[in-house]
């Protein structure tokens, strides 16, 4: 008997349905009166007394078991529409979690917007590059210390294959095969044999750009970049040039913003100083010209570079540059922009 049962429980388990009128069949198959359920009762009375109980209460299990079973199936098809069990199709759905930009092509996107507005377009290279568009064509002297093994990633044993330490062998080669006017930005990824710490990563990102004409003087470079720190950092922002050196670029400088977080009054990120340096520049050297057949007695051009880490952690106060490549969704979800 109790094997019977447990058949039939089997049998009731695997039921489906697929219209109304099969579950009522259903219905008066197991749990009507004359069901094979409610048979289970009649031939109770031939089970020995010592076992009445067990099966007694086998039986009224298989009972609810049953209903419940014809219940749910009855339910499918409530309203004359097909319901998924347990599903109410009424329900607003589920909304899907947009995701957000990553806050690096946020910055770069809105530098590439200020320079867009000057009339430069936007220019992208390979990160795989060879030894002359990554030094040689940029003056870079057969010795000069970035082009060790210890700054520079190389791909195979082969010195001349290896990954781009700055955007500027872009620049090499869109003068290569373009003529001046050229005014152009390159933001891109960069590779660099570096420790990584909060402040320096292996790999991080840069936007360059260069222009090139008849009579593009240091006084141009000078108002282009303080157009660009305003609409990056404020209108009331100040910028300040420093003296420095760049094999690709003479003469070279670095430039400093005023700070954006205590107005220049001096801050600790600043380092009390009301200064934050942000980028280096320069008027192409004419030897970089040369290399990439542009006459360098009637052209001149300049240049600068910024890595845009550094912006993005200044703007936002991030304090670890190793966030930006983590992908952890709780410091991702943190910047939403129209960018
Ligand atoms: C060509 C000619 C000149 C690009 C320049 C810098 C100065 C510079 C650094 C800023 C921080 C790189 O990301 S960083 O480490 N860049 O200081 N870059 S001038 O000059 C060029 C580039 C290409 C053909």
């Amino acid at each position: 008997m109790l094997e019977k049962i447990e058949q039939l429980k089997r049998e009731i388990e695997a039921l489906t349905a697929s219209t109304k009128e099969e579950v009522e069949e259903l219905r008066i198959k197991y749990i009507s009166k004359k069901g094979l359920v409610s048979q289970l009762f009649a031939d109770f009375k031939n089970v020995p007394a010592d076992r009445k109980k067990a099966v007694g209460q086998s039986i009224n299990v298989l009972k609810n078991f049953a209903l419940d079973k014809i219940n749910s199936l009855k339910d499918t098809f409530e309203n004359g529409e097909q319901k998924k069990s347990g599903q109410d199709l009424t329900m607003p759905g589920e909304p899907m979690r947009l995701g957000t930009r990553h806050p690096l092509s946020i910055v770069r996107n809105e530098i590439v917007d200020i320079f867009a507005r000057l009339g430069f377009t936007v220019a992208e290279g390979p990160e795989i590059e060879d030894d002359w568009h990554v030094f040689s064509a940029l003056n870079f002297p057969p010795e000069h210390p970035a082009r060790d093994m210890q700054d520079t990633f190389f791909i195979q044993k082969d010195p001349d294959v290896l990954l781009r330490t700055h955007t500027s062998s872009v620049q090499a080669r869109v003068m290569e095969k373009t003529q001046p006017p050229i005014r152009a930005i390159f933001p891109g990824r960069v590779f660099r044999n570096e420790a990584i710490s909060a402040r320096s990563h292996c790999i991080f990102h840069q936007i360059e750009g260069l222009y090139v004409d008849e009579n593009v003087s240091f006084a141009d470079l000078k108002q282009t970049l303080l157009y660009f720190s305003r609409e990056l950092f404020g209108e009331t922002t100040e910028i300040r040039l420093r003296p420095s050196y760049f094999p690709f670029t003479e003469p070279s400088a670095e430039m400093d913003v005023s700070c954006s977080i205590c107005g220049g009054k001096g801050c600790n990120v600043c380092k009390y100083t009301g200064w934050l340096e942000i980028l280096g520049c320069g008027m192409v050297d004419p030897n970089v010209l040369e290399s990439c057949n542009i006459d360098s007695k009637k052209y001149t051009g300049f240049a600068f570079g910024m890595g845009i880490e550094r912006i993005t952690m200044l703007k936002y106060g991030i304090k670890d540059i190793r966030h930006f490549f983590e992908n952890d969704v709780r410091f991702l979800r943190q910047f939403d922009s129209a960018y």
